[in-house]
């Protein structure tokens, strides 16, 4: 196993070695390295010594690889040459194509992001929460800028309740109240932060990497928006142990997730709608709906069930649109065999 306290830092153990050594089995000379920031054609990623160095991406790498990714690389070529299979992919929908972006690699846990300077929205918090899950990740709501309100413990409660089953972390940089346990969160993982542009990850992620080793901006007075200081996805390695990935700050967060994510975000509501009378309840207007029952009651928040069904139907439209997908990919390959047989025959093959 190849073994180095420089690259353990940002991660690598005995978990990879499996996997590397199945991808670098063609390339002799193939050494690990992590992705820490990618710039276009080439990625700034992490060696065995501990430099950072610009590598290389060849065009039409399969997988291209993306910020958190352990690769293959080749340092006398300065290229990538193999990615190492992924244990967790953090993506959403592309807000350009609608199909599917790849956001980080090999992430253990998301923090959900929310500053207390403006209001705490409990669909986006949902969203992210799904994101995480989707990814094989475990979410962890981090609320922010405690100091700048005067009940903190009170909107940490409402998120709480909110989101069952999810942790929620009251948090300030300037007291440096809550960092402790973030820390403690962020040992032995990778951590991606995700949320507003605005809500302080950046600033989050100095005070855990004990110094000014990402930029952060003021957010305007007026309705607390931030600027998007932050323009591209950063690794890492955190001196108390863990590695943290900084994002920007996400104007869209469109889900690119299977039902499953949806599910497990939504847990107590698909426990109630067990009780349906119907199985393809859509929980809508149906006779017998447990969980228009339980929002008449109040057991339900309307919003929460308003936001269940959305995203409900926004991972159905993403898994068609990956069925659609699949399909045609299929059709254009079995074309292009079809027509390679007919080659051959013409050839007299
Ligand atoms: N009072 C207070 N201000 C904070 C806290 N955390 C962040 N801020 C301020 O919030 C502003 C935005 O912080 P950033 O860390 O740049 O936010 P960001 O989430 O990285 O934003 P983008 O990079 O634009 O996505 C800065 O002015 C920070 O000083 C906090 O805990 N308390
Ligand atoms: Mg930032
Ligand atoms: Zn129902």
């Amino acid at each position: 196993m190849v073994t180095s306290p420089k690259l353990e830092a940002y991660g690598w153990g005995e978990r990879w070695t499996p996997g590397f050594r199945e991808v670098a089995s063609s390339w002799p000379d193939a050494q690990p390295g992590r992705v820490v920031r990618h710039d276009g054609s080439a990625v700034l990623a992490v060696t065995v010594d501990g430099a950072l160095e610009h590598l290389h991406v060849p065009p039409g790498a399969d997988p291209p690889p993306v910020v958190g990714d352990w690769v293959a690389l080749d340092r006398s070529a300065q290229v990538v040459v193999a990615v190492v299979p992924r244990h967790s992919l953090l993506r959403r929908q592309d807000p350009g194509t609608g199909g599917e972006q790849p956001l980080v690699a090999n992430v253990d846990v998301v923090f959900v992001v929310c500053g207390l300077d403006r209001p705490v929205k409990p669909g986006r918090i949902e969203r992210s929460v799904t994101l995480a899950w989707d990814a094989g990740a475990t979410p962890v709501v981090v609320l922010t800028k405690a100091d700048l309100v005067a009940d903190p413990e009170r909107r940490a409660e409402t998120v709480r309740r909110g989101g069952p089953g999810i942790d929620v972390i009251l948090t300030s940089a300037t007291t440096g109240d809550g960092l402790g346990e973030v820390r403690r969160r962020c040992h032995d993982s990778t951590v991606v932060l995700l949320g507003e542009s605005g809500a302080g990850k950046s600033t989050m992620t100095n005070a855990l990497a004990g110094g000014d080793v990402a930029a952060t901006g003021v957010v305007r007075g007026g309705d607390s928006k931030g600027r998007h200081t932050t323009t591209a996805r950063h690794l890492y390695p955190l001196p108390s142990g863990g590695v943290l990935v900084d994002t920007p700050g996400l104007r869209a967060v469109g889900l690119s997730v299977d039902l499953d994510a949806v599910a497990a975000t939504f847990a107590d509501v698909e426990a109630t709608a067990a009780g349906c009378r119907f199985d393809d309840c859509r929980h809508d207007r149906e006779p017998g709906c447990a969980v228009i029952e339980a929002v008449a009651t109040g057991a339900l928040a309307t919003e929460r069930w308003e936001n269940w069904t959305g995203l409900l139907r926004e991972a159905e439209a993403a898994e068609r649109r990956a069925d659609e997908h699949e399909r045609r990919q299929h059709e254009r390959r079995s074309g292009r065999g079809a027509r390679e047989a007919q080659r051959r025959k013409r050839q007299g093959r």
